[in-house]
């Protein structure tokens, strides 16, 4: 069984009433930040997305700056499933990075529970852009710094933070989309936060 999540608190929330039927979380952030990959690391499904080859059509129209190795790309979304324990299922939906498909985030934000901010230091102006969004629609999130090997300074969390102007009660964490217990992390940080935020909800006269 090996259930790595049965230390989640019990579900006595509005929280709980969903996650019987499924909370939907974005995965948001830039271009070649690592939404794809985390989609598929943790997926207990085969994933659907919708990558394709980068064609000559999207030189010049999709930034490679800094990805130069990434051949392919999300054009829709990508879509995956995971259990977190035995009440709690998480529908994942990783939104597509580039500027033009940006008219696709308002839809895919309706229902949307919470989602994961990843954040790539290399590029860390591309999840302006996430962050502004997900504030905007009132959607509880979490920071991941996805760490790349060649990123040229390891800038703290906090430094991050700082460049992001992100408020104290945001989590961020450091992962690795590539690997499963590391995407697991973060989407478990997200649960707490969204269970916590259900809790001083309802805590709230
Ligand atoms: N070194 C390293 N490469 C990564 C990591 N996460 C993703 N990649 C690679 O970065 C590229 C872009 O990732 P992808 O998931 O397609 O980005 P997306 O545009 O956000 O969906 C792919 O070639 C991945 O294999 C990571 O944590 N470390
Ligand atoms: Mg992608």
């Amino acid at each position: 069984m090996g259930s790595a999540t049965s230390d989640l608190p019990a579900v006595r929330t509005p929280l709980g009433a969903l996650a019987d039927t499924g909370l939907k979380i974005v995965v948001v952030g830039g271009f070649g930040v690592g939404k794809t990959t985390l989609v598929r690391s943790v997926s207990e499904i085969r994933p659907l997305n919708t990558e394709e080859v980068m064609t000559q059509a999207g030189v010049g129209v999709d930034s490679t700056a800094g990805v130069a190795a990434k051949t392919t790309t999300t054009v829709a979304f990508d879509f995956g499933r995971i259990s977190l324990n035995d009440r709690m299922v998480l529908y994942l939906f990783g939104a597509p990075g580039q500027e033009r498909f940006w008219f696709l985030w308002d839809r895919l934000f309706s229902g949307t529970l919470g989602a994961v901010v990843l954040v790539d230091t290399r590029r860390m102006d591309e999840s302006w852009y996430a962050i502004d969004r997900l504030e905007h629609h009132g959607t509880p999130f979490v920071v991941a710094v996805n760490r790349f090997d060649d990123e040229p300074v390891r800038h703290s969390l906090d430094e991050i933070r700082q460049a992001l102007a992100l408020p104290a009660h945001v989590p961020m964490v450091d992962c690795d989309a590539r690997v499963r217990s590391s995407g697991k992390d973060v989407l478990i940080t997200l649960v707490d936060h969204l269970y916590e935020l259900a809790m001083a909800q309802e805590t709230t006269p």
